[in-house]
Parts: C-alpha cells; structure tokens; sequence
C-alpha cells in the first residue's frame, strides 16, 4: 500500500517526474556500461547505396576542363562522419583535389553528401573519362565492458576495473625450508609483500604487472631475503587463467669475501660446508689503486629460475 501512495493525486506529478529521473538515471547507467567502446583506429570504406552523377564537362580557355559532380543516396542515416569523394581512374591529370590517398587516387573532402564537387582536370588530347567513388571514414571500436580505458582485446581482468583479478600464489624455499620474510615484487613497483611463516604469498595483481619480453607476457616476479642470493622467476600469464602458482628455490649465498680475504692469492670457496675449489683475481685485472675486494659469491644452478629469470628493472 505504500507504493500506492506514489501515485496520488495531490502528489502525483512530481513523484512521476521524480521517477521518470530515477529510470533515465538506471536506462542511461545500463546502457554506458554496454556500449563502453575504444576507438582503436578507422579506415575509409568505400559507400555503395550512392548514386554519382558527373556533370557536363566545360572547357576554360587557359585553365582546363570542369565537372559539377553531385551524388545521391536513398537515406542519409548511416554517412555521418568523415566523407570524401575520390577519383579512382582520370584519363585526365585532376588539378584542385583536397590530396591524394593511401593508393595515390586524387580526392575532394565532402562536408556531405549533399556537396556538389567541381573537378577540374588539365587539357590533354584524347578520350575524356573518369571514375569516382564515395568513402566514409568508418571508425574502427574495441568493447570495453568493465570501463576502465582498457579495452577488452588487451585487458587481462576485462570485466574487474580494479584490475586485480589474477591471483599469484607463491611459495619460497631456501636450502630445502620455507623462507619467512623475504620480501616479494611482482611487477614493477605495483605489488610488494611478503612470504609468512610457512614461506607463502599471495599477490593479487593485473594489467599494470603485466610485462613482456617479446615472447611472452609474464608477471616478473623479485624475492628478496637475507642469506640468498635475489630470485627472480617469472609467471607466464595464460588466457583465461587467473590462478597461479609457483615455487621459488632461492639459492643460498656460499661465501662472503672479507677483507681479510687476498683475492689475488686466492680464497677458498666452500658450498655448504665443503670444499669446491677456490677464486682468484689476478693483480694486474684489479684497477689501479684497488687493494681489497669484498663480497658475495652464489652458487646459481643452470636448472633454475635465477638463469632464466627476467632482468632487473
Ligand atoms: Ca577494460
Ligand atoms: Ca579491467
């Protein structure tokens, strides 16, 4: 009964504008979502439902020969837009086109169909002939259903414009544990977190971490934790997937070169705990006025995601 009341003689009129707003509101809200488009691009197209005529030819004395061209269509509806008639075949040399088009045909720009477009053609002996046609600029759209400036030919998360839809599940190991702590990248700059105690993460990320090396499109990855050696794998992106996961082995530093390390007498290098041989850097390789060397030395396995990984950015 009380949606009855709406409807009221004493108050009729302005509920019913009230709710004629409230449906404009929704039909319009509906139908921006649907026919959210991108142009990406156009092409002139050819019109066939056009008549042309070409008008009588005049001589000028001095300056050549002219034709009043005009054109009619059945309904004007559908050439809105950029229109340009072109001269697709001249026995005749045309002297006043607006340019010249993609295949070097002479055209005349059209504010509209209605235009009447006078050619004018150099004198030349010989036969007087002449083709035109009409061209419409027809703009090529991309749907982009969730509206958020990316269309949906190249978005990832085509109906989320937060652009968080893929779930990267990752799970990191050190020496055979889980690493707690390492710090995790993914992308650029966008998603940073960290692996908790059982060495997991979980990043929610989209087109903005989406990378590319020409090859594939992958989400690059960077984990960071104190003892290893910095990993960086990469997550191919697939379409239509939108779960993933992966395990990051993080190679464990070997050995840290001191001070007290001579580098040009050798160190001694041990990989978890025994000898593997040793590293030397001759003097005369060290730039002048170098007297120590420190660092670290990581032992990277070719089997790894640290030799396949992407670079730094
Ligand atoms: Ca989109
Ligand atoms: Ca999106």
């Amino acid at each position: 009964m009380v949606s009855l009341g709406f409807f009221n003689q004493a108050k009729g009129r302005s509920n019913r504008a009230w709710l004629f707003c409230l449906f404009a509101a929704l039909i319009s809200q509906i139908s921006f979502s649907a026919f959210a488009v991108i142009a990406v691009g156009g092409s002139w197209q050819k019109v066939e439902e056009v008549t042309i005529t070409q008008g009588q030819r005049f001589y000028i004395r001095g300056t050549g020969y002219y034709t009043d061209n005009t054109m009619a269509v059945a309904s004007t509806e559908d050439l809105s837009g950029m229109l340009r008639l072109v001269v697709t075949a001249s026995t005749m040399d045309v002297m006043n086109a607006t340019g010249t088009d993609s295949n070097g045909y002479p055209y005349f720009d059209l504010a509209s169909v209605e235009d009447t477009t006078r050619v004018w053609f150099a004198r030349k002996r010989g036969a007087f002939k002449y083709t035109l046609e009409v061209q419409q600029y027809i703009e090529e759209t991309d749907p982009d259903t969730d509206d958020d400036g990316i269309p949906d030919s190249d978005d990832i998360c085509p109906t989320d414009p937060n652009n968080e839809c893929i779930t990267i599940v990752g799970l990191v190991y050190g020496n055979g544990a889980a690493v707690d702590l390492a710090a995790v990248k993914v992308g650029t700059n966008t998603v940073n977190t960290n692996t908790d105690l059982s060495g997991e993460f979980t990043a929610n990320v989209g087109n903005g971490e989406l990378s590319s090396d020409g090859i594939d499109k992958f989400f690059p990855v960077e984990v960071v934790a104190e003892g290893f050696a910095t990993g960086n794998p990469k997550v191919i992106w697939q379409t239509g997937k939108t779960e993933y996961q992966v395990t990051i082995d993080l190679q464990q530093v070997s050995k840290v070169i001191t001070e007290e390390d001579d580098v040009t007498q050798g160190v001694d290098i041990d990989k978890d705990g025994a000898p593997v041989g040793s590293l030397t850097i001759p003097t005369v390789a060290l730039p002048a006025g170098v007297s120590s060397i420190t660092g670290e030395i990581t032992y990277l396995d070719p089997e790894t995601d640290d030799i396949l990984s992407a670079p730094r950015r």
